[in-house]
């Protein structure tokens, strides 16, 4: 099972709504590592290399709005298989279809108003990292806990 980098955004609305510290924990309590982080403005240039995949869509235009609107909290996360791991914690895109007990199930009720961005694979997570951060930003460690979070044989 590979340590695997992901990149996780508390969105414009997490910010205002105060939920950067929550949501740091949420992360912090699944047992994953916080290996570099800032708060940015995203500019209309990097939600269009970001949001690549979706630039030509219809909605595309009120996302750039949305993500531009208010400071980011950028962060790479670390761990297990963490793409997937962060990705089912932060749970479906639309609030309201989001299962209760993900990130997006407890505290939200709106499709684009929904509070984190997690890499969907390996391959965007290396490229948005590279949005992001520079390679003299990320600090990866290990912790003192280490083998009591994960088993060495599952890792
Ligand atoms: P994801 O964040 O769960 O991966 P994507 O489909 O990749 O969801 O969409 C990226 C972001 O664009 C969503 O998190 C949400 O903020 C916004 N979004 C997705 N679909 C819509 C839509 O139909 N209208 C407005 N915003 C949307
Ligand atoms: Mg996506």
């Amino acid at each position: 099972m590979a340590s695997e980098r992901t990149l996780i955004l508390v969105k414009p609305d997490g910010v205002q709504r105060k939920l950067i510290g929550t949501i740091i924990t949420r992360i912090e309590n699944k047992g994953l590592n916080v290996i570099a982080m800032k708060m940015l403005q995203v500019t209309p240039e990097m939600s269009k290399q970001h949001y690549e995949e979706h630039v030509e869509k219809p909605f595309y235009p009120e996302l750039e709005g949305f993500i531009t609107s208010a400071p980011v909290v950028a962060m790479i996360v670390e761990g297990p298989e963490a793409v997937s791991v962060m990705r089912t914690l932060i749970g479906a895109t639309n609030g309201r279809e989001a299962a209760p007990g993900t990130i997006r199930g407890d505290y939200g009720s709106s499709r684009q108003m929904n509070m984190i961005h997690g890499s969907d694979g390996v391959d965007a997570a290396a490229r948005e990292i590279g949005i992001y951060f520079s390679e003299g930003e990320i600090c990866s460690y290990d912790t003192a806990l280490g083998g009591w979070t994960c088993a060495a044989e599952e890792l």
